[in-house]
């Protein structure tokens, strides 16, 4: 499944950035957003998940996002995301960059993570800029109101905005200062988030990619490993460990 080198590189490395994608959640039971049972199956991206569906029906938005939420609260993280919190145990410089709005890495027991496009499981007000989560929300007609009278939206970034400046410039940073980076489960077509590998590519990182498909990113990277992250991750973190005890010194 992986290459010796591969091993002994994410064996050693003191500094690795992973990013992942809506394919880490799929076992779990979150739909992908352009797979065959894609989230954007019924609507397309840039019907909803865009500022101006929201000014256009606010009330259709929400129902999307609550019908999402239902879902994520309804599933638990996978061997995929267990492995990665795992992998952080023993890793000093682990950064976990996600696309992913579902919140499944910080439920799995990762820490250093960086939500680069928000949190479904949140919302801000389009006013104040008040966020809250979802179980504290105050509901009228369909959408949650703030106290200020403003109307809440998810606390996620739609398409035609910008990311968290700060988040962003920290992964990029992350991207041109690790030694090894995993990208896993994206189909890397979002940008700007998927161009953060290829910060990685450009530094020299050794790049290494888990996905069931190839992506426009396969052809630059060391390594592809074809397959699910939550077969394939469980067992990268095996062999990496057998490694490990085989040759203590890092
Ligand atoms: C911005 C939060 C401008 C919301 C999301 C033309 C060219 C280039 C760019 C653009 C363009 N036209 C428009 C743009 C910009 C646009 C963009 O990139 N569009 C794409 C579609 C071309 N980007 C934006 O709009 C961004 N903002 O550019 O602002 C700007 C600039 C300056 C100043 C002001 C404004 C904002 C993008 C963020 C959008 N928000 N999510 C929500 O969730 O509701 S994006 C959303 O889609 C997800 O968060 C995720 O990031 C993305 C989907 O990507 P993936 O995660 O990769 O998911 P996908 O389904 O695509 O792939 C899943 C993969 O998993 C597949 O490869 C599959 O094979 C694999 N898989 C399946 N099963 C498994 C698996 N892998 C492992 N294991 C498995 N079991
Ligand atoms: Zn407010």
């Amino acid at each position: 499944m992986f290459s010796e080198s591969a091993i002994k590189k994410i064996g050693r490395s003191e500094t690795i950035l992973i990013l992942t994608g809506a394919g880490i959640s799929a076992e779990s039971g979150v739909p992908t957003f352009r797979g065959e049972n894609g989230l954007w199956k019924k609507y397309k991206p840039e019907e909803l998940a865009t500022p101006d569906a929201f000014r256009n029906d606010p009330v259709l938005v929400w129902e999307w996002y609550r019908y999402r939420r239902d879902i994520i609260r309804s599933v638990e993280p996978n061997p995929g995301h267990l492995a990665l919190a795992a992998m952080e145990e023993t890793v000093p410089n682990l950064v976990l960059v996600t696309q992913n709005v579902d919140g499944l890495h910080a439920r799995s027991g990762s820490k250093r993570i960086l939500e680069v496009h928000g949190n479904i499981m949140r919302s801000r007000c389009s006013q104040c800029a008040r966020t809250l989560p979802a179980d504290e929300e105050t509901w009228r007609n369909g959408v949650p109101v703030c106290e200020c009278g403003g109307m809440m939206r998810p606390d996620v970034v739609w398409f035609g905005e910008s990311l968290p400046r700060q988040v962003l410039e920290e992964a990029f940073t992350a991207a041109e200062e690790c030694d090894v980076c995993l990208s896993i489960g994206t189909s890397a077509l979002v940008q700007p988030a998927a161009s953060i590998p290829w910060h990685a590519v450009q530094a020299g990182a050794y790049v290494l990619e888990i996905n069931p498909e190839s992506t426009p990113l396969t052809p630059h990277i060391q390594e592809f490993v074809k397959g699910k992250a939550g077969i394939v991750l469980p067992e990268l973190l095996r062999q990496v460990r057998e490694q490990q005890q085989k040759n203590p010194g890092r």
